[in-house]
C-alpha cells in the first residue's frame, strides 16, 4: 500500500484499484494469506474441491440454523472471577466479533437473578391494577390483538464497563462493554395498555409511577416514573422477527428505550400504577452510584452516550500486517441519537471523524467505521461519540473528578486499547 496517496487524516475509503495494486505488489493480499510465491498455482483456484464434488446437505438438515461450525468461537463469555455462580449471573456479547448493529439473539449477554425460567404462552398472565380505572389481567393471546409497533433499541446493563473504574482491568471488548444488545422488538406500547385499563383516577401522572415486576422468584420489581411509562415503553414479545428467548424474558418482556437495563423487566407478570416509588431493593441497595463522599446518586435510569472500538481490540488482533485497517466499534446514547463519533489512534493527541454506517437511531446502536492505512506502528486506539442533546462521551478521569472510585455503574468513558506492533491489543489507560 505504500503507493496510494491515501491519508488517514483524510479518512477516505482506500480504493479498490490502490488496493489490488498494492496486493499485487507485494504477492500477499488476496493470495493464499501472503505464503503463495506470486506465480505458483494457488490449489485452491486450480483444483477442483471436496466442497464442489458432492453434493451439500439437503434442506431439511437444518430445521432451525445454527451458525456454522467454523464461527464456534462467537459466543457469549463470562468472567469466571466475576460470574463463580450462574443462577445469580451475567455473561457477555462477543461485540469483538460482531458487525452491523444487531444483535442476534443466541449470542446476546443475559443477566438473571434467579436463573432464566420457562414459561408458556398459554400459562402467561399480566396484571394491571393499582391507580387505574379497571384492573386488567391480559392472556398471551389478549396481547396479540392491540395494535403493534416494531422499535429497535439496545439494551445495556448498568455495570457495563463497572470493573474498569480503577484501572483498565479485563482484556477484551466482550468483557469491557459486552453487557449490551441491540434487538428490533415487536409488541404493544405500555401506554395502549394502560389507557385500556384508564388513567382518570391515577389524577396528574406527573408524580405518579409504575412498578413492574417479573414472575422469575427475584422479581426485579423496579419503579419507572408513569411519564416515560406513556412515553416509550414497550410490552414486548418479539426480538428481531422471533419469539423473544427463554433467557431474554419469554413470552414478554418489558423494554424501556435508553433505560437502564435493570428496568427491562423479563417475564413481566404485573405492572401497578403507584402514587410513590416502591424503593426496592433492585433500587436501593442495588443501582445506585455511591460518590466519593459517601452520598448515593439515586434513580440514575438513563445511559449516557457511550462508545467501543470492537476491532482492533484485545480479542479482534490485527493479523494482516501493515496497510488498509477496518478500524470499527459501537456507539449508543440513552437520552437520543448518535450525531457523530470520532477516532484516534494516538491516545487523543489527533482525532479523525470516523463514518457513520448509518444515521443514528434514538437509543439504538450506531456502527462506525475508520479506513485507514497503518503504518505498522504501535496506536492507542480511542472512539469518541456525540449526541444529539450535544453531549460528548468524557475520558475516565473526567468522570472520576465527579464520580469517585466507588461506583460500579454508570461507566461510559473512553476505553483505550493499545495496538502493537505485532497487532495485538491490550486494554490500558492513557493519561
Ligand atoms: N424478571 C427479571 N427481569 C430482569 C432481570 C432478572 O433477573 N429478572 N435482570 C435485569 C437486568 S439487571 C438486566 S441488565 C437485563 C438483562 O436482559 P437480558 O438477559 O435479556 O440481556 O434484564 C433485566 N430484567
Ligand atoms: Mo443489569
Amino acid at each position: 500500500m505504500s503507493d496510494t496517496s491515501h491519508d488517514p487524516k483524510q479518512g477516505p475509503v482506500p480504493s479498490r484499484r490502490a488496493f489490488l495494486r498494492g496486493a499485487a505488489a507485494t504477492g500477499a493480499g488476496l493470495a493464499a494469506g501472503g505464503a503463495a510465491a506470486q506465480n505458483a498455482p494457488d490449489p485452491l483456484i486450480t483444483q477442483v474441491q471436496d466442497w464442489a464434488s458432492g453434493t451439500g446437505d439437503g434442506v431439511d438438515a437444518t430445521p432451525y440454523g445454527m451458525p456454522i461450525e467454523f464461527e464456534s468461537d462467537v459466543i457469549r463469555r463470562n468472567v469466571e472471577w466475576l460470574t463463580a455462580d450462574t443462577i445469580s449471573s451475567i455473561n457477555f456479547t462477543p461485540i469483538h466479533a460482531l458487525d452491523g448493529t444487531i444483535t442476534p439473539q443466541g449470542c446476546a449477554f443475559e443477566r438473571h437473578h434467579s436463573g432464566a425460567i420457562e414459561l408458556r404462552k398459554e400459562d402467561y398472565r399480566l396484571m394491571i391494577h393499582g391507580l387505574v380505572d379497571t384492573p386488567l389481567v391480559f392472556t398471551y393471546a389478549d396481547l396479540e390483538r392491540f395494535p403493534r409497533v416494531n422499535k429497535t433499541f439496545f439494551l445495556e446493563c448498568a455495570a457495563n464497563t463497572g470493573m474498569e473504574w480503577a484501572g483498565a482491568q479485563l482484556n477484551g471488548a466482550q468483557f469491557t462493554h459486552g453487557m449490551i444488545h441491540n434487538m428490533e422488538y415487536s409488541g404493544v406500547s405500555l401506554r395502549t395498555l394502560l389507557d385500556e385499563a384508564g388513567l382518570t383516577s391515577a389524577g396528574d401522572f406527573k408524580d405518579k409511577w409504575i412498578y413492574v415486576e417479573g414472575a422469575d422468584a427475584s422479581s426485579n420489581g423496579r419503579s419507572i416514573p408513569l411519564e416515560k411509562a406513556l412515553d416509550d415503553v414497550m410490552i414486548a414479545f418479539k426480538a428481531n422477527g422471533e419469539a423473544l428467548r427463554k433467557e431474554h424474558g419469554y413470552p414478554v418482556r418489558l423494554v424501556v428505550p435508553g433505560w437502564e437495563g435493570n428496568l427491562w423487566v423479563k417475564w413481566l407478570r404485573r405492572i401497578e400504577v403507584t402514587a410513590q416509588a416502591i424503593e426496592s431493593r433492585e433500587e436501593t441497595s442495588k443501582y445506585t452510584d455511591t460518590l466519593e463522599d459517601g452520598t448515593a446518586r439515586k434513580w440514575t435510569w438513563v445511559m449516557d452516550a457511550k462508545s467501543v472500538v470492537t476491532s482492533p481490540s484485545p480479542q479482534a488482533p490485527i493479523t494482516h500486517g501493515k496497510g488498509p485497517l477496518v478500524v470499527t466499534g459501537l456507539a449508543w446514547s440513552g437520552r437520543g441519537a448518535i450525531t457523530g463519533v470520532d477516532v484516534t489512534i494516538d491516545g487523543g493527541k489527533t482525532w479523525q471523524k470516523a463514518r457513520l454506517a448509518a444515521a443514528g437511531q434514538p437509543m439504538a446502536l450506531t456502527r462506525f467505521y475508520l479506513d485507514i492505512d497503518w503504518d505498522g506502528s504501535e496506536m492507542f486506539v480511542q472512539s469518541r461519540c456525540h449526541d444529539d442533546t450535544g453531549y460528548v462521551q468524557p475520558t475516565k478521569n473526567q468522570l472520576r473528578d465527579v464520580r469517585g472510585l466507588n461506583s460500579v455503574y454508570h461507566n461510559n468513558c473512553i476505553q483505550t486499547w493499545w495496538v502493537k506492533e505485532t497487532g495485538e491489543a491490550e486494554n490500558v489507560e492513557v493519561s
